[in-house]
């Protein structure tokens, strides 16, 4: 299996890049992003109260997105990998992974780290949020809390990875395609 996990601050490209990867390698994306706003968009418990968070920016609890993926791996038994999407996000949930893949028998194979610096971060999202009505992606103040909790919770997943010399890092700032094809490069090499 070919599993990889894609990082980088919040507007780095994640999303954008998963979409063309899963094409390219057949993979199975869960993005706990995509999963989360699911369950907004349905009014589950689970969405109302993740709402509140990602509304101010915030994490939404590790528990809560370590069972998510637990179950989409289970959903899918037959995948030839997965690529995960803003997610471990905390080296909690990176811990976690670890454990749910051994489980399975399967390891993380590489991490991708989309790196692009604040500013355009900001610019980036704030264009998203015009038409994509993500109520995230409207308010600079929010935008602003979702880099903070980045750098004080998430990057520390980086240094997790580095130490397992998992760790490959993509300038993200460029042409889409540009940058897919440095991504691609490198997980040509972890097959
Ligand atoms: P996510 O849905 O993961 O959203 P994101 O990090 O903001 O977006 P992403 O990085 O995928 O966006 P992309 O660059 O593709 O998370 C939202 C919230 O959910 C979090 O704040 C948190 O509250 C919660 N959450 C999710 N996972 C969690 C977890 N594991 N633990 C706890 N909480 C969790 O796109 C950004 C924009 O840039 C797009 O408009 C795109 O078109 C554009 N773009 C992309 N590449 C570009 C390029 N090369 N040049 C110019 N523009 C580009």
């Amino acid at each position: 299996m070919l599993n990889l996990v894609l990082f980088g601050p919040p507007g780095a490209g994640k999303g954008t890049q998963s979409q063309k990867l899963i094409e390219k390698f057949q993979l199975v994306h869960l993005s706990t992003g995509d999963l989360l706003r699911n369950e907004i968009a349905r009014g589950s418990d689970l969405g109302l109260e993740a709402k509140k968070l990602m509304d101010e920016g915030k994490l939404v609890p590790d528990e809560v997105v370590i069972g998510m993926i637990s179950n989409k791996l289970k959903e899918n038994p037959d995948a030839k990998g997965f690529i995960f999407d803003g997610f471990p996000r905390t080296v909690a949930q990176a811990d976690a992974l670890d454990t749910l893949l051994e489980q399975h028998k399967e390891h993380i194979s590489g991490m991708i780290s989309l790196e692009v610096d604040d500013e355009e971060l900001e610019k980036r999202l704030l264009l998203r949020g015009k038409d994509s009505g993500r109520s995230d992606d409207a308010n600079p103040e929010v935008i602003r809390k979702r880099i903070a909790e980045y750098k004080s919770k998430t990057t520390p997943v980086a240094n997790f990875y580095n130490e397992q010399g998992k760790l490959n890092t993509v300038y993200g700032i460029g042409s889409i395609d540009e940058i897919f094809s440095n991504i691609s490069e490198i997980v040509a090499k972890l097959k």
